[in-house]
């Protein structure tokens, strides 16, 4: 039997479990740690969504589904479902990923095929059959899982790319569930998706949520032109709002809604911290160490072939040959935290970034002055915050981003009005931020008028737009996007069916 259909057949989950709201991920909030000893601790990896979702969680006896991200052997006992962890009122359960599971599943489908595909092919996204069959099974774990924990009745949300085939099999085991889904990476354009050999499924899958998300209007857009080719659903026709005017589906007896929700981030919560005495401390050392009167532009990225490093890199490298840029006065920071290292294109894309960061020290630097400084590890949240505070242009230039928050902490941590924010359009922020120096990666003259003009502002026109910028972040924060979303599931938002 074809992995799919068996995922699709209704098992006998009969039980119900005690969580009335459950958030399902990739991963679990927490990280399993495995000593040489042979024994695991727990370490609580606290990240945006669970910030915002916990009070949430904590009031409807909240559940978190999700991988604890250790992979198990593979002649492990894998498939069953761990214990749930208590903490607090929070129970989480794992779900367990062998090694396979973890290079097919995850780094293969996830991380190979979709992420490439739904970033505009920045990368050929490669399409092997394993690795879908592998992402159905693991698919249904989760979804066996949600069952599991899920009370009569219960809302469950569903995040991202790597789960999203988790609303219709959950449907087939729990009708009595309320599904959203929300997917955090862009939606590709009709043309690009329809490359995906198993498309059928995916938009199938997805469509058994009551809600599916996106951060734009153009990706719920390009969905529900997809419901209607592939599928000869009816669709609402109509332009679909932000966080307003959702759009529709009817498929099989079932309508569904469509919508835009753009996420943001705990925007007071950074404003406070980054105002904090300490803070600002290390944030003058930071200039003091980086050689005083030099201008510093940052980069803060995973490292990533979507978030246009090279394109910064290749922009800072040009101004410097033509003199428009002074060695002297200026430096520029790039942190890129490591990522997906197992992933081909991932190494490649390191060794690339790496070569162009010591060709320009090579060129350009000076003895105990390099121009780029360049750091391939993560950086505590606290430093994070003191570049943010120190840094007179923040560079975030990625050829395509379903959001980018790193664009938005950086406004949140701009209490000064100080610093500028380069930002390029092919990034979700970029319907938000309009007042920042918006640039097109792929015009290499677009993006260095874009930096020069950044570092030279007026101070007075750069107070007004950080303060434009700093309004929209502060009034849209990541608790008004949680709230927007499951409003929307429990019916509270206009819809237009025409
Ligand atoms: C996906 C979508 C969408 C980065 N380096 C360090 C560090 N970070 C933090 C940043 C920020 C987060 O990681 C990265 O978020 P982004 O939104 O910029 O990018 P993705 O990881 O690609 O996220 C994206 C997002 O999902 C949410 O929907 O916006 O479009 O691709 O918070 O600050 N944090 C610390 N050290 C680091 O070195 N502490």
């Amino acid at each position: 039997m074809a992995p799919e259909e068996d995922a699709l057949t209704p098992s006998a989950v009969t039980e119900f479990g005690e969580s009335d709201f459950v958030v399902v991920a990739n991963r679990l909030p927490i990280d399993m740690e495995r000593h040489p000893d042979g024994t695991t601790t727990w370490k609580r990896s606290p990240g945006g969504l669970v910030t915002a979702l916990e009070p949430l969680l904590r009031r409807r006896h909240g559940a978190w589904i999700g991988w604890p991200g250790v992979a198990e052997d593979d002649d492990g006992d894998v498939p069953g479902g761990g214990e749930p962890i208590l903490d607090e009122d929070l129970r989480m359960y794992p779900v367990r990923l062998s090694s396979t599971d973890v290079a097919e599943y995850y780094e293969g489908f996830s991380n190979a095929t979709l992420w490439p595909l739904y970033h505009d092919v920045i990368v050929k996204p490669i399409y092997q059959r394993e690795w879908w069959d592998r992402y159905v099974e693991v698919n249904r774990r989760f979804a066996d899982a949600t069952s599991r924990a899920a009370a009569e009745g219960a809302t469950v949300w569903v995040q991202d790319y790597q789960l999203q085939l988790v609303p219709k099999m959950l449907r087939m085991l729990r009708p009595d569930l309320t599904i959203g889904f929300f997917l955090h990476i862009p939606f590709p354009p009709v043309e690009l998706f329809m490359q995906m050999p198993w498309r059928t499924e995916i938009i199938e899958g997805l469509l058994g949520a009551d809600l599916v998300g996106f951060h734009l209007p153009g990706g719920a857009q390009n969905f529900l032109v997809l419901a209607r080719r592939l599928l000869g659903a009816n669709t609402s026709r109509a332009t679909i709002g932000v966080r307003s005017r959702l759009g529709e589906v009817q498929f099989g007896f079932r309508t569904i809604k469509v919508g835009a929700f753009p996420i943001s981030i705990d925007s007071a919560e950074l404003d406070q911290k980054a105002r904090n005495r300490n803070i600002r401390r290390r944030a003058r050392e930071i200039r003091t160490e980086l050689g005083g009167a030099r201008k510093i532009l940052l980069g803060v990225d995973r490292l990533d072939y979507t978030k246009g490093i090279d394109v910064r890199l290749k922009a800072f490298s040009e101004l410097l040959a033509e003199g428009r840029v002074k060695r002297e006065d200026t430096v520029l920071v790039q942190l890129a935290t490591p990522s997906r290292e197992r992933v081909e294109s991932y190494r490649v894309l390191r060794d690339e970034i790496e070569r162009e960061v010591g060709h320009i020290n090579g060129e350009y630097g000076e003895v105990g002055h390099p121009v780029v400084q360049y750091l391939h590890r993560p950086i505590p949240r606290d430093d994070l915050i003191a570049f943010f505070v120190a840094a007179d242009v923040m560079l975030v230039t990625p050829l395509r981003d379903g959001m980018n928050l790193v664009a938005k902490e950086y406004v949140a941590c701009r209490s000064d009005l100080g610093g500028a924010l380069v930002l390029s359009e092919f990034t979700g922020a970029a319907a938000e931020l309009r007042q920042s120096y918006l640039v097109n990666p792929h015009d290499l003259e677009g993006v260095k008028d874009g930096i020069e003009e950044a570092l030279n502002q007026d101070p007075e026109d750069g107070r007004r737009r950080m303060r434009a910028l700093r309004r929209q972040v502060l009034a849209h924060d990541v608790d008004r996007w949680a709230r927007s979303f499951l409003d929307a599931l429990a019916g509270k938002t206009e819809t237009i069916s025409e």
